[in-house]
């Protein structure tokens, strides 16, 4: 069946809800059905309102970012991980697009309140949180909740509107516009690396609220209700379901650590000596409880009591980034690192980084402070100032791209991320493919869009070729493109093996669009290249090559220890991986759209804009 304009939808609502917090306003307005074709959703609609609302150039931090919170055709309905949403704004951290995934009742009551976003513009003349109640929005005095961490704004927030409520809160780090503050909410998920807790933080915004009613509009609801009870069936049939269970994404310190990608020291070695104390079975023995996202039957939410007895739920980045890392050892103090970064909203893979660049700065004598690798209370200590941009703190809530030219010498090397956003927690000395990923990832060092790690490890990581080229790509499309487009965790395919065939089913008993993976893909490119199109018309003619290059430590500092000692990334045969990546995306040799890919795609419309900023080739 195919969509006409104007059609009755099925799957998507059909509406976005426009709020503005200077003119305290909200209007929820319908947008046509080749929107939802064209970009599916989540991270389709967020790059696609971005494009069209933002003047190039806008401060990401003023009025007039959009702060959008988007789901998908799948998200929300009784089918397997479908609890999540996108959040994403210009970002103040990188300057270009920015997005998050985060888990939360505010993705299935968004959608049950009858949009499919919430596009957030303006700025509250005092804090305000947001409440959504079906067609009914308020915005309610925060001046109380201002200054309260994310646990307890939520906790008070939770005793009023109820444990379904959808929460969406920042911390204190938000209020203060930390680059890299993000979004928390259920205690414990957390989304938004590249600061858009600060964005939310800057239009005086301390929470939404979000509370639905009403029916998801499925095409075929029988049909779906048989195919998502057979779907949860299965996923508990996978072989993997009962070991997932346990540990979740902490199984991969042991296989970090086996395959020297596990972050330490600033990423300046692959392996770290107290790797089991910081690895999933030391976690089996703290485990406390299980939790998870709405609507999923793998839920992989490891909580542990933490040094302080407090509840801090762990994943793989944050234990690799605020443990191994910064060179911390012991598991419940790095509970206690991360359920601080949760209060106040800060993401752990950044922070994780910037403590790391500052323990070497200070090693190497370039800052006056003394912050010796694995000193737990240096590093409790260091959180705090960020969040409140004290002394070093101040510089380092900056992120580390800035801090490193604050920092001057040499320290730029040893900065760890890509166009500003700090790299996640995989070591590259031995894995140019997942360079590449990190490299070209459309909203700086994240491993969402492309974790081509496990591939490369058991593939040969010592080859550049193009088979790579096509992996980060193929798995760009389907991780960065299809799941943050349909909104639907993606764990339960690349943790479990659950196949990726029921997806165009569930779309199918959604939306009645028979949507294969030839037009999933071709969504997928639209997005990739309206996201590169909007970094290259915010740089204009600072855009370069080097944006698409890993850190320069990973060619030029070999690796001292373990298996892989003496491995570093090659610089002319990573060149050609990258040159090749663009031809293969349709981009000129500047990594720029060209006029044929941008019309290929249905992206007529942008190339007279991106002509205003550089020149295109074709
Ligand atoms: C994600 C990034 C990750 S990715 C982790 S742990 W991971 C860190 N989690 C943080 C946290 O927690 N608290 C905090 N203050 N900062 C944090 N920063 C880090 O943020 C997360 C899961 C995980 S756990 C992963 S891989 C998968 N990510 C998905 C994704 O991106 N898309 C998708 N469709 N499905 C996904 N499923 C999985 O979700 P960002 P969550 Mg996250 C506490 O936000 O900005 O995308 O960065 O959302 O609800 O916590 O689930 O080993
Ligand atoms: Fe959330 Fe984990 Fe379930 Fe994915 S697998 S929906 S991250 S609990």
């Amino acid at each position: 069946m195919l969509l006409e304009v104007g059609a009755v939808m099925f799957g998507w609502n059909g509406k976005f809800l426009r709020v503005n917090l200077t003119k305290q306003k909200a209007a929820a307005k319908e947008y046509d059905a080749d929107m939802a074709r064209k970009f599916l959703g989540g991270r389709g609609f967020a790059v696609k309102i971005l494009w069209d609302e933002l003047k190039p150039g806008v401060d990401p931090l003023s009025p007039e970012n959009r702060l959008i919170f988007a789901a998908g055709p799948l998200t929300g309905f009784a089918l397997p991980s479908s609890g999540k949403l996108v959040v994403a704004a210009k970002s103040p951290l990188t300057g270009g697009y920015g997005d998050g995934n985060v888990g939360s009742y505010a993705a299935v009551q968004m959608r049950k309140a009858g949009y499919d976003a919430v596009i957030v513009e303006g700025k509250a003349e005092s804090p305000k949180f947001l409440l959504i109640e079906d067609s009914i929005v308020e915005f309610l005095d925060a001046k109380e909740l201002w200054g309260l961490n994310a646990f307890e704004v939520e906790e008070k927030l939770r005793s009023v509107y109820g444990p379904t409520a959808g929460v969406l809160v920042i911390g204190q780090a938000g209020e203060n516009l930390v680059k890299f503050a993000n979004i928390v909410c259920q205690k414990g998920r957390g989304g938004g690396r590249p600061g858009m807790g600060a964005v939310m933080g800057s239009k005086n915004l301390k929470a939404v609220v979000i509370v639905g009613s009403g029916e998801l509009p499925a095409a075929n609801p029988k049909e779906l209700k048989e195919l998502g009870a057979e779907a949860y069936r299965e996923i508990l049939t996978k072989p993997n379901y009962a070991f997932w269970k346990r540990q979740g994404t902490m199984m991969t310190i042991e296989w970090s650590q086996e395959n020297s990608v596990l972050p330490t020291h600033n990423f300046r070695e692959g392996v770290f000596e107290d790797a089991d104390a910081i690895g999933g079975f030391s976690m089996e023995k703290i485990k406390s409880s299980q939790r998870g996202c709405p609507n999923c039957n793998m839920t992989c939410g490891n909580a542990v009591k933490d040094v302080d007895r407090k509840e801090s739920e762990l994943d793989y980045e944050n234990v690799a980034m605020l443990g191994s890392n910064i060179g911390v050892g012991n598991l419940k103090k790095v509970a206690a690192l991360n359920r601080l970064a949760d209060e106040f909203g800060l993401d752990t893979i950044s922070l994780g980084n910037v403590i790391g660049f500052a323990m070497e700065a200070s090693e190497k004598g370039l800052i006056k402070e003394e912050i010796p690798w694995g000193e737990y209370k240096a590093a409790k200590a260091l959180i705090e100032d960020i969040t409140y941009r004290r002394g070093l703190g101040a510089v380092l809530a900056e992120g580390v791209r800035f801090a490193a030219e604050k920092f001057g010498g040499e320290a730029r090397n040893w900065a760890m991320h890509v166009k500003g956003l700090e790299v996640s927690a995989y070591d590259c000395h031995a894995a140019p493919a997942m360079a590449l990923s990190y490299a070209t990832s459309p909203i700086g060092a994240h491993h969402k869009d492309a974790w081509v790690i496990s591939w490369e490890v058991k593939t040969g990581r010592d080859r550049y070729s193009e088979e790579k080229v096509d992996k980060v790509i193929e798995l760009q499309r389907l991780r960065g493109g299809f799941f943050e487009c349909a909104t639907v965790c993606r764990l339960p395919w690349v943790e479990l093996g659950f196949e990726l065939e029921w997806y165009p089913k569930f779309l199918y008993a959604a939306t009645g669009l028979e949507m294969g993976w030839d037009e999933l893909y071709t969504i997928a490119d639209r997005v990739y290249t309206l996201m590169r199109a909007f970094w290259v018309r915010e740089y204009g003619e600072k855009w370069n090559t080097q944006m698409d290059y890993p850190p320069a430590r990973w060619f030029i500092e070999p690796l001292n220890k373990g298996a892989l000692k003496g491995v570093k990334l090659d610089r002319a045969k990573y060149e050609v991986m990258l040159k090749t990546y663009y031809r293969k995306r349709g981009w000129d040799e500047r990594g720029i759209p060209t006029k044929t890919t941008l019309k290929k795609l249905g992206l007529k419309d942008v190339v007279g804009q991106l002509k205003k900023r550089v020149k295109l080739w074709d």
